[in-house]
């Protein structure tokens, strides 16, 4: 098969492409949006209109003036039978294209007042774990399950503007305006991107521009070493400061509106500034002054934690360890220096709290990073449509009067679910993923049920009440929730296999360096991080909900276990005991998958045979894995435990 076209298929534009639009302005964004309306008007007969006539039905116009937003926001109205919209900056044009591909027949009906659209955060960005190089363990590209790499193949890039401009028109369409081509672990290959490679780079820059795409790069913070030959990386060294000013110049001079860096330091093996005894303020600072002639921003990383940590040792605890390195940063970071901060405290697991970091810094620009790629969520061979747990991570009040998406000033990052796989996303149903970030990214406090519609409607057709819209919103809507019930419980975390993260081990990661552990013993489970009792955790958060973490009796249910060890006969306030929990969600996820599985089924003949084929064998091995999950689950709490499940059902 051809490049799957996802949310823009042809059918799409069939409301646009049947009129007659006047595109009024000139630019490089003005032609992508001009070319779009005549693609369309070629497929379904409608016109662009040239000149200076008033004989069209969409008129989309470049005003030049300015609107605050660096031109990404646009109005829209339908007045006196005429669709309107408008917009100061080619970005801005393009988005308000979309809006009117997404609205279809309805832009062009009744009418509508003047409306402002405008996005919350500035930068929304995809960031690929794409090695160059095929990497030994992580392979092409870590964490990836949709094949290859877009950019990359075997040392070099792909050098395919098809594929890639498909990809930058893709990310357009749901508002994503910047994206970091190569993984943020980066190897000998990779960093020399950054000097005598920055061509590949710069092709990349040159496909993505047209659809308002910025180039990031991730960057080594030993560069100056490993590519300048310098004997050290410090950042309050002269040298390596001139070293990284004359680097980035090279850089602007190959890709003149290059985003910046993007940069893993200290983390799991990274060189970083603690070697040289610097903060990481001084580190991300350093390269914020070589940026900041360009306009150029570096994302810098606060994913810092011990990953050899011995698992004898229960006071160190890595949910602590983003707050504990940098809060007491906090307003020592350059304007252009962004801190960037995993939405939880952990690693994307399928339930974690929100980050305390985000709501403790308020003198430093964040930015919040979720993973797209389902490294804990299935791996893209499960369904788990992750719109809701990102929604409630951005609406999440974390201090009194701001929200998350409130508080991420900084921008907006997805760990991109890309690769080269036909249907861009290894499963098909993930491209509902990809989709609903760039548009919570756009808008944090949109609805993601009304997302998910957009995402089916414009994916497989909107034909009021035909076709496959109901089957398809039935399998992805709650499947987060299934996938939760299914895997580790309550807010645990990890379980999976060691390595690859892919089905169960309870123990996997229990006698590991790496900070992840459920303490499950014969009375109970949990990890204690109590303020009281425990690794005082909880209590990095502000007052409100330091006092509803601390106890037991206030925490969430979702996330007792992340935050308290109890007794396997604790009653949660669902009025169920922990251990009748475990079990009952269990046997409900697999049912879950299971029926989930027979509505995809009954959708052959309303989806394409391929698309079909592809996600219902998917759903064997979802079905399969799920069972394996339960089973293990089940069977290791109940041998822990010894308390029988008082439905009778069978554990092994
Ligand atoms: C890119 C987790 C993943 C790593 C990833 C890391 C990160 O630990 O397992 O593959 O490395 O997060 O976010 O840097």
């Amino acid at each position: 098969m051809g490049i799957d076209p996802a949310w823009l298929p042809s059918a799409a534009f069939r409301a646009v492409g049947s009129r007659s639009t006047l595109v009024r302005g000139s630019g490089p964004l003005v032609d992508t949006v001009r070319a779009e309306v005549g693609a369309a008007c070629r497929d379904f007969g409608g016109r662009v209109e040239h000149g200076a006539g008033d004989d069209f039905d969409l008129l989309l116009e470049l005003t030049g003036d300015t609107d605050g937003t660096d031109g990404e926001g646009f109005t829209y109205a339908r007045e006196d039978g005429r669709t309107t919209v408008t917009a100061s900056g080619g970005r801005g044009l393009l988005y308000g294209l979309f809006h009117v591909v997404r609205l279809g027949e309805e832009a062009f009906r009744g009418s509508t007042a003047r409306q402002t659209h405008r996005p919350a955060v500035g930068l929304r960005m995809l960031d690929h774990w794409d090695n160059v190089a095929v990497h030994p363990v992580m392979g092409q590209v870590e964490r990836g399950y949709a094949g290859g790499s877009l950019f990359w193949r075997d040392g070099r890039a792909r050098g395919e503007p098809e594929r890639v401009r498909a990809y930058g028109r893709l990310l357009a369409a749901c508002g994503i305006n910047a994206v970091a081509v190569n993984n943020v672990n980066v190897h000998a290959t990779e960093a020399r991107l950054l000097t005598d490679r920055i061509g590949e780079v710069a092709f990349l820059a040159q496909v993505l521009r047209p659809y308002g795409i910025r180039t990031h790069l991730s960057v080594t913070f030993a560069a100056p070493i490993v590519l300048g030959g310098l004997p050290t990386a410090d950042p309050l060294d002269a040298r390596v400061r001139a070293w990284w000013a004359a680097a980035t110049a090279r850089v602007y001079e190959a890709i003149p509106d290059f985003g910046g860096y993007v940069v893993k330091a200290d983390s799991e093996g990274q060189p970083g500034p603690f070697a040289y005894g610097r903060s990481h303020a001084d580190g991300a600072n350093m390269l914020a002054a070589a940026l900041a002639p360009y306009g150029g921003s570096v994302h810098w990383r606060a994913f810092v934690y011990d990953h050899r940590q011995d698992w004898r040792d229960r006071s160190t605890d890595r949910a602590r360890a983003a707050y504990d390195h940098f809060v007491p940063l906090d307003g020592e970071f350059a304007d252009n220096a962004v801190l960037q901060v995993k939405h939880g405290p952990m690693d994307f697991q399928v339930r974690e709290p929100v980050s305390p970091l985000i709501g403790a810094m308020p003198r430093t620009r964040l930015a919040v990073e979720v993973q797209a790629t389902q490294e804990y969520t299935g791996q893209q061979r499960h369904v788990c449509w992750l719109g809701p747990m990102w929604s409630e991570v951005l609406r999440f009040p974390i201090q009194q009067e701001s929200s998350v998406g409130e508080l991420a000033r900084g921008g907006l990052v997805a760990v991109s679910n890309v690769g080269d796989d036909p249907y861009w996303t290894g499963h098909p149903l993930a491209q509902a993923n990809l989709y609903t970030f760039g548009r919570l990214a756009w808008d944090p406090g949109a609805d993601p049920g009304a997302v998910l519609d957009e995402w089916i409607g414009l994916t497989f057709g909107r034909e009021a009440g035909a076709g496959p819209h109901a089957g398809v919103r039935s399998v992805l809507d709650g499947s987060w929730r299934t996938y939760e019930k299914y895997t580790a419980p309550l807010g645990v975390g990890f379980m999976v296999q060691p390595g690859h993260h892919y089905g169960p081990s309870v123990d996997g990661y229990e006698y590991s360096p790496w900070g992840t552990y459920h303490f499950a013993d014969r009375d109970g489970v949990g990890v204690d991080r109590s303020v009281a009792s425990g690794t005082g955790f909880a209590g990095q958060y502000g007052k409100a909900w330091a006092e509803v973490y601390e106890s037991p009796d206030t925490c969430p249910d979702e996330l007792l276990l992340f935050f308290h060890h109890v007794p396997y006969d604790h009653v949660l306030k669902s009025g169920k005991t922990v251990i009748q929990h475990i079990y009952d969600t269990h046997f409900e996820g697999v049912a879950e998958v299971e029926a989930a599985r027979e509505v995809w089924a009954s959708l052959a003949g309303a989806v394409d045979p391929g698309r079909h084929a592809r996600v219902a064998e998917l759903f064997e091995e979802q079905v399969r894995s799920a069972r394996e999950w339960r089973d293990q689950i089940n069977s290791y709490f109940f041998r822990k435990s010894g308390v029988p499940d008082e439905r009778g059902r069978v554990l092994y």
